[in-house]
Protein backbone atom coordinates (compact mmCIF):
# COMPACT_ATOMS: atom_id res chain seq x y z
CA UNK A 1 0.00 0.00 0.00
CA UNK A 2 2.91 2.66 0.80
CA UNK A 3 4.53 1.85 -2.79
CA UNK A 4 1.13 2.88 -4.19
CA UNK A 5 0.40 5.64 -2.16
CA UNK A 6 3.86 6.71 -3.03
CA UNK A 7 3.13 6.34 -7.18
CA UNK A 8 -0.35 8.29 -6.61
CA UNK A 9 1.38 10.91 -5.00
CA UNK A 10 4.20 10.96 -7.56
CA UNK A 11 1.86 10.98 -10.85
CA UNK A 12 0.90 14.47 -11.79
CA UNK A 13 -2.12 15.42 -13.95
CA UNK A 14 -2.34 18.22 -16.21
CA UNK A 15 -4.99 21.12 -16.13
CA UNK A 16 -5.57 22.53 -19.58
CA UNK A 17 -6.11 26.63 -19.32
CA UNK A 18 -9.03 26.25 -22.10
CA UNK A 19 -10.83 24.22 -19.83
CA UNK A 20 -11.54 26.70 -17.56
CA UNK A 21 -13.07 29.01 -20.38
CA UNK A 22 -16.23 28.76 -21.90
CA UNK A 23 -17.17 26.65 -24.13
CA UNK A 24 -20.22 24.30 -26.29
CA UNK A 25 -19.69 23.37 -29.92
CA UNK A 26 -20.19 24.57 -32.78
CA UNK A 27 -24.11 24.97 -32.36
CA UNK A 28 -23.86 26.95 -29.38
CA UNK A 29 -20.99 28.53 -26.33
CA UNK A 30 -22.68 28.88 -23.20
CA UNK A 31 -21.54 31.98 -21.11
CA UNK A 32 -21.13 30.42 -17.25
CA UNK A 33 -20.70 33.11 -14.54
CA UNK A 34 -17.54 33.74 -13.11
CA UNK A 35 -15.44 32.16 -15.97
CA UNK A 36 -12.05 33.86 -16.94
CA UNK A 37 -11.30 36.89 -18.66
CA UNK A 38 -7.43 36.24 -19.24
CA UNK A 39 -4.72 33.67 -19.10
CA UNK A 40 -3.99 35.02 -15.44
CA UNK A 41 -7.04 34.22 -13.98
CA UNK A 42 -7.28 30.96 -16.24
CA UNK A 43 -4.54 30.34 -13.81
CA UNK A 44 -5.85 30.84 -10.86
CA UNK A 45 -8.65 28.80 -11.21
CA UNK A 46 -6.01 26.07 -12.10
CA UNK A 47 -4.45 26.46 -8.85
CA UNK A 48 -7.60 25.92 -7.19
CA UNK A 49 -7.51 21.88 -8.90
CA UNK A 50 -4.22 21.58 -7.68
CA UNK A 51 -5.04 22.88 -4.36
CA UNK A 52 -7.90 20.35 -3.48
CA UNK A 53 -6.18 17.35 -5.19
CA UNK A 54 -2.42 17.93 -4.53
CA UNK A 55 -1.60 16.51 -7.92
CA UNK A 56 -2.59 18.85 -10.54
CA UNK A 57 0.82 21.43 -10.14
CA UNK A 58 1.10 22.05 -14.22
CA UNK A 59 -1.27 24.08 -16.66
CA UNK A 60 -1.24 23.76 -20.54
CA UNK A 61 -1.38 26.74 -22.32
CA UNK A 62 -2.91 27.26 -25.67
CA UNK A 63 -0.97 29.92 -28.07
CA UNK A 64 -3.12 32.14 -29.56
CA UNK A 65 -5.80 31.62 -26.77
CA UNK A 66 -3.31 32.42 -24.16
CA UNK A 67 -1.04 35.00 -25.70
CA UNK A 68 0.62 37.59 -23.09
CA UNK A 69 2.82 40.33 -23.33
CA UNK A 70 4.97 39.08 -21.06
CA UNK A 71 5.34 35.33 -20.99
CA UNK A 72 8.01 35.22 -17.88
CA UNK A 73 5.56 37.59 -15.79
CA UNK A 74 3.02 34.86 -16.58
CA UNK A 75 5.22 31.85 -15.20
CA UNK A 76 5.69 33.88 -12.27
CA UNK A 77 1.68 34.56 -11.70
CA UNK A 78 2.04 30.52 -11.70
CA UNK A 79 4.62 29.91 -9.07
CA UNK A 80 3.33 32.60 -7.36
CA UNK A 81 -0.14 30.54 -7.00
CA UNK A 82 1.72 26.97 -6.55
CA UNK A 83 1.60 25.90 -10.17
CA UNK A 84 3.95 25.65 -12.92
CA UNK A 85 3.22 26.06 -17.43
CA UNK A 86 2.82 22.66 -18.37
CA UNK A 87 2.83 21.80 -22.12
CA UNK A 88 2.79 24.82 -24.48
CA UNK A 89 -0.07 23.99 -27.63
CA UNK A 90 0.01 25.38 -30.97
CA UNK A 91 -2.74 26.71 -32.73
CA UNK A 92 -2.45 26.65 -36.50
CA UNK A 93 -6.38 25.69 -37.34
CA UNK A 94 -8.07 29.15 -36.26
CA UNK A 95 -6.60 31.86 -39.37
CA UNK A 96 -8.28 32.04 -42.60
CA UNK A 97 -4.67 31.36 -43.77
CA UNK A 98 -5.38 27.73 -42.85
CA UNK A 99 -8.54 26.64 -44.85
CA UNK A 100 -6.34 24.61 -46.97
CA UNK A 101 -4.08 23.11 -44.34
CA UNK A 102 -1.14 24.66 -41.90
CA UNK A 103 2.26 23.25 -42.41
CA UNK A 104 1.08 20.81 -45.21
CA UNK A 105 -1.00 23.68 -46.98
CA UNK A 106 0.07 24.03 -50.99
CA UNK A 107 1.30 27.37 -50.57
CA UNK A 108 4.87 27.83 -49.04
CA UNK A 109 4.23 31.38 -48.04
CA UNK A 110 0.80 29.54 -45.77
CA UNK A 111 3.38 26.75 -44.45
CA UNK A 112 6.30 29.27 -43.39
CA UNK A 113 3.57 31.30 -41.52
CA UNK A 114 2.62 28.09 -39.62
CA UNK A 115 6.17 26.82 -38.92
CA UNK A 116 7.12 30.75 -37.65
CA UNK A 117 4.17 29.79 -35.11
CA UNK A 118 4.96 26.59 -34.08
CA UNK A 119 8.95 28.08 -33.81
CA UNK A 120 7.53 30.99 -31.58
CA UNK A 121 5.77 28.32 -29.36
CA UNK A 122 9.35 27.19 -28.68
CA UNK A 123 10.55 30.88 -27.58
CA UNK A 124 7.61 30.71 -25.05
CA UNK A 125 8.96 27.45 -23.86
CA UNK A 126 12.11 28.90 -23.34
CA UNK A 127 10.36 32.20 -21.53
CA UNK A 128 8.06 30.18 -19.50
CA UNK A 129 10.84 27.13 -18.63
CA UNK A 130 8.54 24.63 -20.37
CA UNK A 131 9.81 21.51 -21.73
CA UNK A 132 6.71 20.28 -23.94
CA UNK A 133 5.81 21.60 -27.04
CA UNK A 134 2.63 19.86 -27.94
CA UNK A 135 1.86 19.98 -31.50
CA UNK A 136 -1.90 19.10 -32.85
CA UNK A 137 -2.47 19.52 -36.86
CA UNK A 138 -6.05 20.14 -38.17
CA UNK A 139 -4.57 19.74 -41.57
CA UNK A 140 -5.71 17.05 -44.05
CA UNK A 141 -8.47 16.86 -47.13
CA UNK A 142 -12.34 16.82 -48.14
CA UNK A 143 -11.84 15.29 -51.34
CA UNK A 144 -10.08 12.84 -53.47
CA UNK A 145 -7.57 14.17 -55.25
CA UNK A 146 -7.91 18.16 -53.95
CA UNK A 147 -4.28 17.86 -53.09
CA UNK A 148 -1.34 15.34 -53.43
CA UNK A 149 -1.82 12.94 -50.34
CA UNK A 150 2.30 12.22 -50.44
CA UNK A 151 3.85 15.47 -51.06
CA UNK A 152 1.44 16.73 -47.72
CA UNK A 153 3.57 14.20 -46.12
CA UNK A 154 6.62 15.55 -47.11
CA UNK A 155 5.35 19.11 -46.29
CA UNK A 156 4.41 18.14 -43.26
CA UNK A 157 8.39 16.11 -42.90
CA UNK A 158 10.05 19.42 -43.07
CA UNK A 159 8.45 21.40 -40.96
CA UNK A 160 8.85 18.84 -38.08
CA UNK A 161 12.18 18.94 -38.73
CA UNK A 162 13.13 22.58 -38.62
CA UNK A 163 10.78 22.46 -35.33
CA UNK A 164 12.72 19.92 -33.90
CA UNK A 165 16.19 21.21 -34.83
CA UNK A 166 14.78 24.19 -32.58
CA UNK A 167 14.36 22.39 -29.76
CA UNK A 168 16.70 23.19 -26.55
CA UNK A 169 18.60 21.20 -24.11
CA UNK A 170 15.84 19.37 -22.00
CA UNK A 171 12.83 20.36 -24.57
CA UNK A 172 11.02 18.02 -26.50
CA UNK A 173 7.72 17.89 -28.60
CA UNK A 174 4.79 15.77 -28.69
CA UNK A 175 2.90 14.68 -32.64
CA UNK A 176 -0.46 14.52 -31.74
CA UNK A 177 -2.99 12.33 -34.05
CA UNK A 178 -6.78 12.24 -35.19
CA UNK A 179 -8.74 10.34 -37.21
CA UNK A 180 -11.05 12.73 -38.79
CA UNK A 181 -12.38 16.07 -38.32
CA UNK A 182 -12.30 18.99 -39.27
CA UNK A 183 -10.64 17.07 -42.79
CA UNK A 184 -13.29 14.24 -43.46
CA UNK A 185 -11.50 12.00 -46.54
CA UNK A 186 -7.91 12.20 -45.28
CA UNK A 187 -6.32 14.18 -42.44
CA UNK A 188 -2.46 14.19 -42.51
CA UNK A 189 -1.51 12.80 -39.31
CA UNK A 190 -4.58 10.50 -38.65
CA UNK A 191 -2.97 7.74 -36.29
CA UNK A 192 -0.24 6.67 -34.22
CA UNK A 193 1.57 5.05 -36.87
CA UNK A 194 1.74 8.54 -38.88
CA UNK A 195 3.05 9.78 -35.99
CA UNK A 196 5.43 7.27 -34.88
CA UNK A 197 7.17 7.08 -38.18
CA UNK A 198 7.77 11.06 -38.07
CA UNK A 199 8.57 10.86 -34.71
CA UNK A 200 11.43 7.78 -35.08
CA UNK A 201 12.65 9.86 -37.76
CA UNK A 202 13.37 12.42 -36.21
CA UNK A 203 14.69 11.56 -33.07
CA UNK A 204 14.61 11.30 -29.12
CA UNK A 205 13.02 14.51 -28.51
CA UNK A 206 10.32 13.58 -31.00
CA UNK A 207 7.44 11.56 -29.55
CA UNK A 208 3.58 11.02 -29.84
CA UNK A 209 0.73 11.86 -27.54
CA UNK A 210 -2.27 10.12 -27.53
CA UNK A 211 -5.90 11.80 -27.26
CA UNK A 212 -8.41 9.30 -26.04
CA UNK A 213 -11.11 10.69 -27.96
CA UNK A 214 -9.01 10.93 -31.33
CA UNK A 215 -9.92 7.24 -32.83
CA UNK A 216 -12.49 5.18 -34.48
CA UNK A 217 -14.66 3.13 -32.34
CA UNK A 218 -13.84 0.02 -31.09
CA UNK A 219 -9.85 0.71 -31.24
CA UNK A 220 -7.97 -1.10 -28.21
CA UNK A 221 -6.01 2.11 -27.04
CA UNK A 222 -4.53 0.00 -24.18
CA UNK A 223 -2.40 -2.01 -27.18
CA UNK A 224 -1.61 1.75 -28.81
CA UNK A 225 -0.16 2.87 -25.35
CA UNK A 226 1.83 -0.57 -24.70
CA UNK A 227 2.85 -0.93 -27.81
CA UNK A 228 4.72 3.41 -27.91
CA UNK A 229 5.83 3.06 -24.21
CA UNK A 230 7.79 0.11 -25.09
CA UNK A 231 9.29 1.87 -27.85
CA UNK A 232 9.95 5.04 -25.63
CA UNK A 233 7.84 7.17 -27.70
CA UNK A 234 4.77 7.65 -25.42
CA UNK A 235 5.31 11.15 -24.56
CA UNK A 236 1.53 11.69 -22.70
CA UNK A 237 -1.73 11.66 -23.03
CA UNK A 238 -4.46 14.23 -23.99
CA UNK A 239 -7.18 12.55 -21.36
CA UNK A 240 -11.11 12.93 -21.98
CA UNK A 241 -13.78 10.70 -22.74
CA UNK A 242 -15.75 9.70 -25.76
CA UNK A 243 -18.87 8.15 -26.62
CA UNK A 244 -18.95 9.01 -30.34
CA UNK A 245 -16.51 10.68 -31.46
CA UNK A 246 -13.52 13.81 -30.35
CA UNK A 247 -17.01 14.67 -27.27
CA UNK A 248 -13.83 15.87 -25.19
CA UNK A 249 -15.98 15.06 -22.08
CA UNK A 250 -14.84 14.14 -18.10
CA UNK A 251 -12.12 11.46 -18.55
CA UNK A 252 -13.59 8.16 -17.07
CA UNK A 253 -17.03 9.62 -17.54
CA UNK A 254 -17.98 7.11 -20.91
CA UNK A 255 -15.77 4.21 -20.07
CA UNK A 256 -13.67 4.38 -16.52
CA UNK A 257 -12.96 -0.02 -17.39
CA UNK A 258 -10.97 1.38 -20.60
CA UNK A 259 -9.27 4.32 -18.37
CA UNK A 260 -7.83 1.57 -16.04
CA UNK A 261 -7.01 -0.75 -19.00
CA UNK A 262 -4.79 2.29 -20.17
CA UNK A 263 -3.60 2.84 -16.92
CA UNK A 264 -2.57 -0.82 -16.50
CA UNK A 265 -0.90 -0.90 -19.61
CA UNK A 266 1.04 2.70 -18.68
CA UNK A 267 2.32 0.84 -15.01
CA UNK A 268 3.20 -2.43 -16.70
CA UNK A 269 5.25 -0.17 -19.11
CA UNK A 270 7.00 1.63 -16.64
CA UNK A 271 5.31 4.79 -17.46
CA UNK A 272 4.60 6.07 -14.05
CA UNK A 273 8.28 6.25 -13.74
CA UNK A 274 9.57 10.03 -13.37
CA UNK A 275 12.33 9.43 -15.89
CA UNK A 276 9.84 8.03 -18.60
CA UNK A 277 8.44 11.26 -18.65
CA UNK A 278 4.87 10.71 -19.83
CA UNK A 279 2.56 13.50 -19.43
CA UNK A 280 -1.16 13.15 -18.23
CA UNK A 281 -2.79 15.71 -19.61
CA UNK A 282 -6.50 15.96 -19.82
CA UNK A 283 -7.55 17.92 -23.10
CA UNK A 284 -11.42 18.77 -22.07
CA UNK A 285 -14.35 21.19 -22.41
CA UNK A 286 -16.87 21.75 -19.95
CA UNK A 287 -19.46 22.35 -21.75
CA UNK A 288 -22.91 21.82 -19.36
CA UNK A 289 -20.87 21.13 -16.12
CA UNK A 290 -19.02 24.07 -14.18
CA UNK A 291 -15.76 23.70 -15.12
CA UNK A 292 -13.08 24.31 -12.03
CA UNK A 293 -15.46 21.03 -10.41
CA UNK A 294 -15.05 19.40 -14.01
CA UNK A 295 -12.07 19.23 -13.51
CA UNK A 296 -11.54 18.24 -10.43
CA UNK A 297 -13.58 15.12 -10.98
CA UNK A 298 -11.33 14.38 -13.89
CA UNK A 299 -8.05 14.31 -12.31
CA UNK A 300 -9.76 12.01 -9.21
CA UNK A 301 -11.02 9.91 -12.43
CA UNK A 302 -7.32 9.59 -13.51
CA UNK A 303 -6.56 8.66 -9.62
CA UNK A 304 -8.89 6.12 -9.12
CA UNK A 305 -7.86 4.52 -12.71
CA UNK A 306 -4.16 4.77 -11.72
CA UNK A 307 -5.02 3.40 -8.27
CA UNK A 308 -7.02 -0.07 -9.62
CA UNK A 309 -4.46 -0.29 -12.40
CA UNK A 310 -1.46 -0.17 -9.69
CA UNK A 311 -3.68 -2.91 -7.75
CA UNK A 312 -3.68 -5.26 -9.83
CA UNK A 313 -1.61 -8.22 -8.53
CA UNK A 314 0.99 -8.63 -11.33
CA UNK A 315 2.90 -11.51 -9.98
CA UNK A 316 -0.42 -13.55 -9.44
CA UNK A 317 -1.52 -12.10 -13.28
CA UNK A 318 1.78 -13.68 -14.42
CA UNK A 319 1.32 -16.70 -12.87
CA UNK A 320 -2.14 -17.42 -14.37
CA UNK A 321 -0.77 -16.21 -18.25
CA UNK A 322 1.85 -18.48 -17.82
CA UNK A 323 -0.17 -21.32 -16.69
CA UNK A 324 -2.51 -20.46 -19.42
CA UNK A 325 -5.07 -20.10 -16.86
CA UNK A 326 -7.44 -17.42 -19.12
CA UNK A 327 -10.40 -17.64 -16.66
CA UNK A 328 -8.00 -17.00 -13.75
CA UNK A 329 -5.68 -14.02 -15.22
CA UNK A 330 -8.74 -12.12 -16.11
CA UNK A 331 -10.16 -12.86 -12.77
CA UNK A 332 -6.99 -11.04 -11.21
CA UNK A 333 -7.43 -8.14 -13.60
CA UNK A 334 -11.23 -7.26 -12.80
CA UNK A 335 -10.60 -7.98 -9.24
CA UNK A 336 -8.64 -4.56 -9.48
CA UNK A 337 -10.73 -3.22 -10.90
CA UNK A 338 -13.65 -3.95 -9.26
CA UNK A 339 -12.25 -2.30 -6.10
CA UNK A 340 -13.25 -0.13 -4.56
CA UNK A 341 -10.16 2.80 -4.04
CA UNK A 342 -11.78 5.58 -3.00
CA UNK A 343 -11.08 5.09 0.85
CA UNK A 344 -7.68 4.78 -0.33
CA UNK A 345 -7.26 7.63 -1.72
CA UNK A 346 -9.05 9.22 0.66
CA UNK A 347 -6.42 8.44 3.04
CA UNK A 348 -3.97 9.50 0.89
CA UNK A 349 -5.05 13.11 0.44
CA UNK A 350 -5.12 13.16 4.39
CA UNK A 351 -1.79 12.20 4.22
CA UNK A 352 -0.96 15.32 2.37
CA UNK A 353 -2.64 18.10 4.47
CA UNK A 354 -6.02 17.83 1.73
CA UNK A 355 -9.38 17.37 2.70
CA UNK A 356 -10.40 13.64 2.22
CA UNK A 357 -13.24 14.49 -0.77
CA UNK A 358 -12.14 17.72 -3.02
CA UNK A 359 -15.30 18.18 -4.46
CA UNK A 360 -16.76 19.00 -1.20
CA UNK A 361 -14.21 20.99 0.10
CA UNK A 362 -14.43 23.61 -3.23
CA UNK A 363 -17.94 23.19 -2.82
CA UNK A 364 -17.22 24.56 0.83
CA UNK A 365 -14.68 26.59 0.02
CA UNK A 366 -16.43 29.92 -1.50
CA UNK A 367 -14.81 30.15 -4.26
CA UNK A 368 -17.22 30.10 -6.75
CA UNK A 369 -18.92 32.88 -5.19
CA UNK A 370 -16.08 35.13 -5.21
CA UNK A 371 -15.02 34.78 -8.44
CA UNK A 372 -18.45 35.18 -9.52
CA UNK A 373 -19.03 38.09 -7.61
CA UNK A 374 -15.37 39.55 -8.99
CA UNK A 375 -15.54 38.81 -12.70
CA UNK A 376 -17.51 40.99 -13.83
CA UNK A 377 -17.31 42.80 -17.47
CA UNK A 378 -14.31 42.31 -19.26
CA UNK A 379 -14.74 39.59 -22.05
CA UNK A 380 -14.79 36.53 -20.41
CA UNK A 381 -12.15 33.65 -22.32
CA UNK A 382 -14.13 31.14 -24.57
CA UNK A 383 -13.21 28.62 -27.35
CA UNK A 384 -11.38 30.53 -29.40
CA UNK A 385 -10.70 33.60 -27.27
C1 LIG B 1 -7.80 19.39 -30.81
C2 LIG B 1 -6.65 18.61 -30.20
C3 LIG B 1 -5.71 19.46 -29.42
C4 LIG B 1 -6.40 20.53 -28.63
C5 LIG B 1 -7.47 21.24 -29.40
C6 LIG B 1 -8.24 22.21 -28.51
O1 LIG B 1 -8.81 18.54 -31.23
O2 LIG B 1 -7.18 17.60 -29.37
O3 LIG B 1 -4.96 18.69 -28.54
O4 LIG B 1 -5.40 21.46 -28.34
O5 LIG B 1 -8.35 20.32 -29.94
MN1 LIG C 1 -5.91 16.77 -27.80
Amino acid sequence: MTDIKAALRAQHIETPSWAYGNSGTRFKVFAQRGVPRDPYEKLADAAQVHAYTGVAPTVALHIPWDKVDDYADLARHARELGVGIGAINSNVFQDDDYMLGSVTHPSARVRRKATDHLLECVDIMDATGSDTLKLWFSDGINYPGQDDIRARQDRLADSLAEVYGRLGEGQRFLLEYKLFEPAFYATDVPDWGTAYAHCVKLGPKAQVVVDTGHHAPGTNIEFIVAFLLREGKLGGFDFNSRFYADDDLMVGAADPFQLFRIMFEVVRGGGLDAETGVAFMLDQCHNIEPKIPGQIRSVMNVQEATAKALLVDRDALAAAQTEGDVLGANAVFMDAYNTDVRPLLAELREEMGLAPDPMTAYAKSGYFEKIAADRVGGTQAGWGA
